[in-house]
């Protein structure tokens, strides 16, 4: 409050006019203000920490937006080819550290809100995380996209605004619970909505048929599709993407006033709800015939609002349309099946709006579409009702059933001895007449350039198996791209202190966009000197992480105790349960221990964090397993010292940026040949946290690339499982006496009064379903318990450990997302950069 009685803002001393992309910590601070006081969503006596997230948020937006029209411009002058990524899903988590990181303004930022009183740390901690996704499909979008501006590539992601996101995850004594979780309750400081960018979109109806042959969709319902940008800065360049997510909406004509005037309030607003149903959730859930339609809708939703935005931008980029163009200007890139719907669509839209024949439209569709797979996984192979598919999209269904049909005939001519083939190749299967269906992955392998995997291993088991029919009709079709992950978010920003190291030890800090240069380290990882900074930044981490567990669970953690992190969706084949077993075991033997003997033993602090679908009743029973076994063991005091097992509740991006640099060991122990690459194994090794895995999805090339002597390896090899499983179901399978402890242990109720009978006996019986280990927990017990004690060993000798430590992260290059996304670039899209000057 000033002298003269008017009310004034805390900073209000900071004098000057504000200037939008300053980089002076006075005109920063003068920015903030601003927007405080002229962007006005509080009330205007407080500045809390939260108003002051948002006033910086918000003066950070302005340079995004100013440099997001400076790249568009570029990409339109310069009418490069462009790539189009669709996702269901991204995993955005929070951006200001991000944005202010990319944009290198962070050392203003924290000055300007030091002189209000604040510390940077605390009000990024203010934003909530944009959830726009399940788990590793989602974050990987969100890598690729941090990459495409980086390098600056003429690239975009197209998205949905889900009004909720990823569920909230809240541990009680019955284990999981799903909260929704409010994403936009405030509203997020980073979109920008586009309100002239709107297009419609149809769904039911039926298809008529003109004099001149031609067929046209028309009736059913429609809605519009929204536009909200996300700007996407590039590191250390002004290119910056855009993220454009669609939102529902319906038109002011839908809205019935005569029904409303009538006292009828829902049924005059019946479009509006079917508007809100679209964007509401992410995943909804589809065990029943609506849901199926919901996340059916969704995905036309998303790829029919994109494609129309493509054509639009192809259009406005030249005075006159020639569509042969079209493919040499445009890349579309599937993120899995879900959004195949993009191909029918764009044939629908070039022959039916765009008077193309089918020939013409059918060889740009196909040199347009690209399509990553991302599972191998039977269950998770994306199947539609051909009853729903029609009803819903009566266009495209006979569109998908004309690829289908010339697919057939295709093979027929010209590949004859594949026709005994074509019931698992061909899109629609009718084989049950019960539930005729349309293989989404087979649309997607028959109407793209480019089919490709994740990780080396995974492409090889798609060729090998399942697309390998395919492969004798189009040899060159499949390629692999391991994944990668942005070295910005997993390294440099939250993880300060080994990055500075880093820096310091490299002389360079080009590895920020260069990660190949971290194999300079390998030269130092011998030197002690480098071993006793490395020591310290890691103890730093582990103590931020000390205090975030016990925050988030009130239980203590030692720091002096070796951290062992699982962290990821909990699955079967993921294989908790094998790490949560260990665990059992390990507490038995220590209560079997003198304490002098316990004296001997390395001490252990267990961390397992991850979501479990909402109808997922074994990976539940999973989470409350984990959570009553912590809390047996954290309170014995006769073994707390030597062994902590402490579930971390809602996992998501940021809880991963406290976790992962405070980490020593990290597990990544799928069934080998079922994690199709794995990306949190990366972020992990980055930070100099070592692994115990199996053979699997991205490990085989870390263990590649950081040396073999340095990764804790066990378990059976992908090409041994089938064997594996067949002995079982024949009785071959002798289980290991450890391993029957360790569940013994359990169901003699050391861990409660729960009967885990039900969730144990997916791992016995010989086969069946959900039993018979399908996930070869009991196989793989022995090694795992044998690998385990090699990591104790290890820790043990300090020195040992810090070279293997250094020698994970010199050997990370490799992982970067920009070499991930420079490969597609150049062997998928074709495309080159196009830079801001
Ligand atoms: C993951 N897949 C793979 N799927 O499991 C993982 N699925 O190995 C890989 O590293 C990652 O993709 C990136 O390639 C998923 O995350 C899903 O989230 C998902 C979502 C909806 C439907 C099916």
């Amino acid at each position: 409050e000033e002298a003269n009685g008017q009310l004034t803002f805390v900073g209000g001393h900071v004098k000057g006019v504000a200037v939008p992309c300053a980089r002076e910590e006075s005109e920063i601070a003068s920015n903030i203000v601003y927007h405080a006081q002229y962007t006005p969503h509080f009330y205007p006596l407080r500045f809390d920490q939260e108003h002051a997230f948002y006033a910086a948020a918000q003066s950070v937006r302005d340079y995004l937006v100013q440099r997001w029209n400076s790249t568009y411009l570029q990409f339109h002058k310069s009418d490069a080819k462009q790539t189009y990524y669709l996702s269901m899903e991204y995993l955005q988590g929070r951006a200001l550290t991000n944005a202010i990181g990319n944009l290198g303004i962070t050392d203003g930022y924290a000055q300007a809100l030091k002189s209000f009183g604040y510390l940077l740390e605390d009000i990024v901690e203010q934003e909530k995380d944009a959830a726009l996704g399940n788990g590793g499909l989602g974050r990987l979008a969100s890598c690729f996209l941090d990459s495409m501006a980086t390098l600056n590539l003429p690239a975009w992601g197209y998205g949905l605004r889900y009004r909720y996101g990823l569920f909230k995850q809240r541990i009680t004594p019955e284990g999981q619970e799903e909260v929704a979780e409010d994403w936009l309750e405030k509203f997020s400081p980073w979109e920008i909505v586009r309100h002239d960018i709107v297009y419609p979109v149809r769904f039911f109806g039926h298809v008529q048929i003109n004099p001149d042959g031609s067929r046209k969709w028309v009736g059913g319902e429609v809605l519009n599709a929204l536009a909200y940008d996300v700007p996407i800065p590039g590191f250390n360049t002004k290119n910056t993407i855009s993220l454009r997510l669609w939102e529902a909406k319906a038109s002011a004509e839908d809205f019935n006033l005569f029904l409303f005037n009538d006292g009828k309030y829902e049924d005059a607003a019946h479009f509006h709800s079917k508007a809100q149903q679209i964007c509401a959730v992410l995943y909804p859930g589809d065990a029943t015939e609506n849901g199926k339609i919901l996340r059916l809708k969704q995905q036309f939703f998303l790829c029919s609002a994109s494609l129309q935005d493509i054509i639009y931008r192809f259009k406005e980029r030249r005075s006159a349309v020639n569509w042969d163009n079209f493919p040499n200007k445009v890349a579309v890139q599937l993120n899995d099946t879900h959004p195949t719907l993009a191909i029918p669509e764009l044939m629908r839209l070039l022959m039916d709006d765009g008077g193309l024949s089918w020939d013409s439209a059918w060889d740009l569709t196909y040199k347009t579409f690209a399509y990553t797979n991302h599972t191998v996984l039977p269950e998770a192979l994306e199947k539609w009702s051909q009853d729903i598919m029609r009803k819903l999209l009566p266009r495209h269904f006979e569109i998908i059933e004309e690829i289908d049909k010339r697919f057939k005939e295709m093979v027929h001519a010209t590949k004859k001895d594949m026709a005994g083939k074509l019931p698992g190749m061909q899109i629609l299967d009718s084989s049950n007449p019960q539930k005729p269906v349309v293989r989404m992955a087979n649309l997607c392998v028959v109407s793209s350039h480019t089919v490709n995997g994740v990780a080396q291993l995974h492409s090889d088991i798609l060729k090998a198996e399942l697309f390998a029919d395919y492969v004798s009709i189009w040899p060159n079709k499949f390629q692999n791209k391991t994944n990668g992950i942005t070295p910005r978010r997993w390294l440099l920003f939250c993880n300060p202190e080994l990055s500075q190291i880093i820096t310091k030890w490299l002389k360079t800090d080009e590895w920020i966009t260069n990660l190949d240069l971290l194999s300079g380290l390998r030269t130092f990882a011998d030197n002690e000197d480098l071993q006793e900074e490395w020591a310290k930044a890691k103890l730093a981490s582990k103590n931020r992480l000390v205090q975030y567990v016990h925050n988030a669970t009130g239980v203590s953690i030692d720091p002096n105790s070796l951290f062992d992190i699982q962290i990821k969706r909990i699955h079967e084949y993921k294989r908790q349960l094998l790490n949560i077993l260990g665990a059992v075991y390990r507490y038995k033997k220590l209560k079997e221990m003198s304490e002098a003997e316990r004296q001997k033993v390395t001490p252990r602090t267990i961390m397992i964090g991850g979501k479990a679908f909402a109808t997922y009743t074994n990976a539940k029973l999973i989470v409350k397993l984990v959570n009553d076994v912590g809390a047996v063991v954290n309170n014995d005091p006769e073994t707390n010292k030597y062994l902590k097992i402490v579930f971390i509740p809602n996992y998501n991006v940021s809880v991963a940026e406290v976790l992962i640099p405070g980490s020593e060991l990290s597990q990544h122990i799928s069934t080998a040949g079922m994690e199709a690459s794995g990306t949190s194994n990366m972020k992990f090794a980055l930070n100099g946290c070592l692994i115990i895995g199996t053979l699997d999805g991205a490990n085989v090339e870390i263990r590649e690339e950081i040396g073999e002597e340095n990764f804790f390896l066990f378990g059976a090899k992908a090409d041994e499982v089938p064997r594996l499983r067949k002995e079982r179901e024949m009785g071959m399978f002798k289980p290991d006496p450890r391993f029957e402890e360790a569940k013994e242990f359990i169901k003699v109720g050391t861990f409660g009064s729960y009967n885990y009978a039900d969730l144990l006996s997916s791992l016995e019986g010989d086969s069946g379903y959900g039993r018979g280990d399908y996930f070869l927990v009991g196989h793989d017990f022995p090694s795992y318990l044998d690998a385990q004690s090699r990591v104790d060993e290890a820790y043990k000798d300090r020195k040992r450990w810090l070279k293997m430590s250094i020698l994970s992260t010199a050997g990370s290059g490799k992982f970067s997302s920009d070499r991930t996304i420079a490969q597609y670039a150049k062997q998928i899209w074709g495309i080159e950069e196009c830079r801001v000057p």
